[in-house]
């Protein structure tokens, strides 16, 4: 029983894109795919063989296009989010603690809203790996100061959820902007500079609500865009 496990990358945005795959059954899965990489993705889901059964979004994304739609018109895949990500024409509505079936393997939906009222994250615990989302990045996490955030949710979720799992249970994030791909809970709960070691709640959200970043420079064509899955025609600007 193996897992086909490929991270891919978007330089532009800086997104983690995943795709999973029972070996035997050949169901895959892909999480938060990018529009502009549609070719690039299609082409290795073709070359491995996967019948890919899922596209997940962890959420619904402020700084790029997901290739969700354009991904949905050219393979099997059935479109997957929370309600709460209030992402319209879903094929599966997805709650905490439902799972997602590959065969041999069972992604565990983890509801970790904090970055955004609708965020998840997705658990696989052999072996032990977490699709954090947006939620817990390396040494960092998902701001809270759009799409209805919350950095007192966002501390809930990581301390009570992705916290809660084994020190040794790989971290792989949806974005990383300083070239790193993975982590463990383990080392961010020892060392992650906002919520790891003796970091409390006040801390935390005193940090996130005074971050002051500029929006992401996509924000205004991919918010919309991706409310409606990506769906060509949807964007105000079509995404170059
Ligand atoms: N400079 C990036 C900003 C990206 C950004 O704000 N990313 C969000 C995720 S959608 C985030 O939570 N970033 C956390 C951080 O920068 O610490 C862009 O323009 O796209
Ligand atoms: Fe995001």
């Amino acid at each position: 029983m193996n897992l086909l496990f490929r991270q891919l990358y978007d330089v532009e945005s800086g997104t983690f894109t995943y795709l999973l795959a029972d070996e035997e059954s050949h169901a895959g899965i892909i999480i938060d795919p990018v529009y502009e990489q549609l070719d690039r993705d299609l082409a290795l889901i073709r070359e491995l063989g996967i019948n890919l059964s899922y596209c997940v979004e962890t959420h619904c994304h402020a700084d790029h296009v997901t290739a969700a739609w354009l991904l949905r018109n050219e393979t099997d895949c059935r479109i997957a989010a929370t309600a709460e990500s209030n992402i319209e024409g879903l094929d599966l509505v997805l709650q905490h603690d439902d799972g997602l079936d590959l065969g041999n393997f069972n992604l565990q939906v983890l509801a970790t809203p904090g970055h955004t009222p609708g965020c998840i994250s997705l658990y696989l615990a052999d072996p032990a790996m977490v699709f954090t989302g947006d939620c817990l990045l390396i040494r960092g996490c998902g701001r809270t100061d759009f799409q209805t955030g919350s950095a007192a949710e966002l501390y809930h979720s990581i301390t009570s959820k992705l916290f809660k799992l084994e020190d040794e249970t790989i971290v792989y994030p949806g974005h990383d902007y300083k070239g790193r791909t993975m982590s463990t809970i383990g080392e961010e709960r020892r060392l992650n500079p906002r919520i790891g070691g003796d970091a409390n709640e006040q801390d935390f959200t005193g940090f996130l609500d005074n971050m002051q970043l500029p929006h992401p420079k996509k924000f205004d064509t991919a918010v919309p865009a991706n409310l409606k899955m990506g769906q060509p025609g949807t964007m105000p600007i079509a995404p170059s």
